[in-house]
């Protein structure tokens, strides 16, 4: 997966590639080829042409999926100075590790389409890019921690498998591994909270107000419903996304509703039941108001997330500064010695 970004198509300025522009196939035919090869469920690799708005389209998903990884350590982060023993303390450390080096493979993946991580992170700095709303809510209390693993790692395996099976190479193959690890974070989340449910009624009640607080975030997590999605029916015609928003949510629903049954929690929503002849659970509305308003930066958190990382980033300049100044030492070394 680290290797990836050297896997890039070459630049128009390499002299080393020669391009014989009288045999070269026209535009219509590396469409065609291309389509032949979504049709067909196949796999389209950096080097191979693919028409600009397929590009355009990953670049934009998987940044924001790798912008969300980052900015999804804070929520969790904040409790590891605080948690309640070392045992939890060592996994919570691992299980935000594991966020980082996902967002890394998945900036690396990025990568192959062309796009600098520079130019990634200006955009998410600059609060053009997006990345997940559900990261904009705050953590406050133990019980967050558990509900973010079991909830939100559970929602977002729910989305990303399917992942593992998008169209670009790169992105389905950093998605295999992503979701293993997403995996044990979304037990580590549901074994902690069904320790909290064997502890005393204060600690229930904790649990309960944390599953209430995330439970509709969780929902809306998804993306916006099927009629309302813009970039859905490209996505699902290139191999991009395989599941729609809405059946992924529906999903979501019903794999949980035992697992809180089994933990001892009520599900916030009274008109949620199992419905007999779709044989789904139905639930409540969502308030999409809310979800927009959080997506589009006015959320309980987003200006303390964004400040966050950008003050992260200017503190870490003198780190890359360094590194490149070593770099360049390095091959005027190796030069001289080669001379
Ligand atoms: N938050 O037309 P659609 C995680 C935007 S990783 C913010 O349906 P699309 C791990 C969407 O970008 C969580 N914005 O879009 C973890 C679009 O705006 P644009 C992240 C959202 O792309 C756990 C507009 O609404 N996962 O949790 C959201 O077809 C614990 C219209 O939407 C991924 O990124 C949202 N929730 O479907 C880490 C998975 N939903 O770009 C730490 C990859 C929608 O046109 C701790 N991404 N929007 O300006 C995807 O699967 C898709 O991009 C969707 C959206 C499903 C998120």
């Amino acid at each position: 997966m680290y290797t990836q970004a050297l896997d890039l198509p070459p630049s128009p300025e390499d002299k080393s590639v020669v391009r014989l522009a009288h045999t070269a196939p026209d535009q219509a035919d590396l469409q065609a080829a291309f389509d032949r090869r979504i049709d067909a469920d196949g796999r389209i690799e950096p080097q191979d042409w693919m028409p600009e708005a397929y590009r355009k389209t990953l670049v934009r998903q998987i940044s924001q999926h790798a912008h969300s990884e980052i900015v999804g350590m804070l929520p969790e982060g904040n409790w590891i100075s605080r948690a309640p023993s070392l045992k939890r303390k060592t996994i919570l450390i691992a299980k935000v590790q594991d966020e980082a080096g996902h967002g890394l493979y998945l900036y690396s993946a990025a990568e192959t389409l062309g796009t600098s991580r520079d130019e990634m992170l200006a955009a998410l700095h600059s609060g053009k890019a997006k990345y997940s709303s559900i990261f904009n809510y705050p953590t406050l209390n133990w019980a967050d921690v558990g509900v973010i693993g079991w909830l939100v790692d559970g929602a977002a395996i729910m989305n990303q498998i399917p992942l593992c099976r998008c169209s670009y190479g790169p992105y389905a193959r950093a998605m295999v591994r992503v979701c293993k690890e997403e995996s044990f974070h979304q037990r580590q989340g549901y074994e902690a909270l069904l320790s909290m449910m064997k502890g005393t009624a204060e600690q229930h009640a904790l649990v309960q107000d944390a599953v209430n607080r995330w439970w509709w975030k969780c929902l809306a997590m998804f993306g916006p419903p099927d009629d309302q999605s813009p970039n859905s029916a490209q996505g699902m015609r290139w191999g991009i996304k395989r599941i729609s928003n809405d059946e992924l949510r529906q999903k979501f629903v019903d794999a949980t509703v035992p697992q809180a049954e089994l933990l001892g929690v009520t599900l916030p929503d009274p008109d949620l039941k199992w419905n007999e002849s779709r044989q789904h659970y139905d639930y409540g509305a969502i308030d999409w108001d809310e979800f927009w308003a959080t997506v589009n930066g006015n959320g309980p958190c987003n200006k303390e997330r964004l400040a966050t990382r950008v003050k992260a980033w200017n503190d870490g300049q003198w780190l890359r500064d360094a590194a490149l100044a070593h770099a360049r030492k390095e091959s005027q070394r190796t030069r001289q010695e080669a001379a």
